[in-house]
């Protein structure tokens, strides 16, 4: 393979020409050109860089040089020609082995504000950032995917570090790594895990894959949707998941009043038969504690309580033990005040309120930081959604979070209470539920 590399600053990749990536260059598995964009600008012009049309501080780097270098280099119409920027699509490891197939790279480092929008749309094949943060060019990203590409190609692994690239196999794709230990067996007072020590390999092979289970669970949660996940490791993350519920529980409530209508005045809706039985199969589905009913209508609560009766220890409660299990969470009360108090007295701690709301509020929580605070949580959570045309002004003052409308294309929320509760509990605690392949 043949790396190319445009730069202002080709003293920065001295790097580059060490470990695998400088043994490649010896063994000759790799050429690697590093080249002055300088070289390119010719007697007339001379520069690099020059003032944004349209205004704006800065500077961007103008396309003659980078022409010029492109047709000088290019050894091959099939070259990669790849641009560094952090509007770039985001480099991986799938980027890294296709890139890896390839005769030529030719990276061209953006530096300044960036560079010319033509020389994209006429010479680059590929766009790349390397992460979401700031960097002060593209020497450092073309070095990384470099190295990333380098350690690809046949041979630029010893013998050594490619048998240990096998070893960590095909089972461990997506998971993040277990960790490793090495002698001495207790270094100032922290312990090596016994079962390492113990030579029993059926035995360590669980304990690393359940440590890569926890930690992704932990640290990259979106990675276990494309995990190739066992049924014992479903087990396990279900025990992850219940041993952090065992601390922040939650509970939802669905309130009846105080709610608007359509003309916003306060009025109390009646209770639906779907709103209760869908929504408590959903509270079921992600492991809430329990369901609030918030009804303070005395016929109102008589009707819910025959038909709760019925579910939850009449006769449907025999014909139906999955939905009797559904309903067994619920519990109904007057007001929003009496379902706090419940929660209170069961756990000793006063709820954090989370109201939810289709019209946009005034310092409303996303959907990511709400799931990592509730995750990180040793207190309760009370979500609460409103029937009708939603919870009052008053109630979501008084809420300590209101979560923001689950917005679908455009600003048309038409949306049922009940899959709003669907959406955005699958939004605060649905994962590694889903899993590509399972292996058994
Ligand atoms: C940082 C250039 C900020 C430009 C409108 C259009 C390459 C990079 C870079 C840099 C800006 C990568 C603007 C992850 C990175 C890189 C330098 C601001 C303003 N407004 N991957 N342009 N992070 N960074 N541009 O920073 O060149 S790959």
């Amino acid at each position: 393979m043949r790396i190319d590399i445009l730069t202002l600053f080709p003293e920065m990749f001295t790097p580059l020409q060490h470990s695998i990536v400088g043994r490649a260059v010896k063994n000759e598995l790799l050429q690697l050109n590093i080249k002055n964009i300088r070289d390119y600008t010719g007697p007339k012009h001379g520069l690099t860089d020059d003032k944004l049309y349209g205004g704006g501080a800065g500077m961007v780097m103008k396309p003659e040089p980078l022409f010029e270098a492109v047709a000088d280099l290019r050894r091959s119409p099939k070259a990669r020609v790849i641009i560094t920027s952090p509007a770039g699509r985001l480099f991986d490891q799938q980027a890294a082995q296709e890139l890896s197939q390839a005769e030529q790279l030719i990276f061209i480092c953006g530096h300044y504000e960036g560079i010319d929008q033509r020389v994209e749309d006429a010479l680059a094949t590929d766009v790349f950032s390397i992460g979401d943060f700031v960097l002060t060019g593209g020497e450092l990203p073309a070095m990384v995917m470099a190295d990333s590409v380098v350690r690809l190609l046949p041979g630029a692994l010893g013998h050594d570090e490619s048998s240990q690239e096998e070893s960590f196999g095909e089972d461990m794709k997506g998971l993040l790594e277990y960790p490793q230990y090495t002698r001495p067996p207790v270094f100032d007072g922290r312990e090596v895990p016994p079962v390492l020590l113990g030579g029993n390999h059926e035995e360590i092979s669980r304990w690393r894959r359940e440590q890569s289970l926890r930690r992704t669970w932990e640290r990259r949660p979106e990675l276990l949707r494309e995990a190739a996940l066992t049924q014992s490791d479903l087990q396990l993350l279900a025990d992850c998941q219940a041993e952090r519920r065992g601390r922040g529980q939650v509970w939802l409530a669905l309130v009846h009043y105080p709610v608007y209508n359509k003309k916003h005045e306060v009025i109390n809706t009646s209770i639906t038969n779907l709103d209760i039985h869908d929504i408590a199969r959903a509270c079921a589905t992600f492991g809430l504690a329990g369901y609030f009913l918030v009804q303070p209508a005395a016929g109102q609560q008589e009707l819910i309580g025959s038909l709760l009766k019925h579910w939850q220890y009449g006769f449907g409660a025999r014909y139906n033990p999955d939905r009797h299990e559904a309903l067994s969470k619920i519990s109904l009360c007057a007001s929003l005040a009496e379902a706090q108090a419940a929660i209170e007295q069961q756990t000793g701690q006063k709820p954090q309120l989370v109201a939810t709301s289709a019209r946009p509020t005034p310092g409303m929580q996303g959907y990511a930081e709400m799931r990592r605070q509730i995750a990180e949580a040793d207190e309760p959570y009370l979500l609460v959604f409103g029937t009708g045309w939603g919870l009052t002004d008053e109630l979501l003052a008084e809420a300590d979070w209101v979560l923001r409308p689950v917005y679908g294309v455009d600003d048309y929320n038409h949306l049922s209470v009940r899959s709003a509760v669907s959406i955005i509990l699958d939004r605060l605690f649905g994962e590694a539920r889903e899993s590509k392949a399972s292996r058994d």
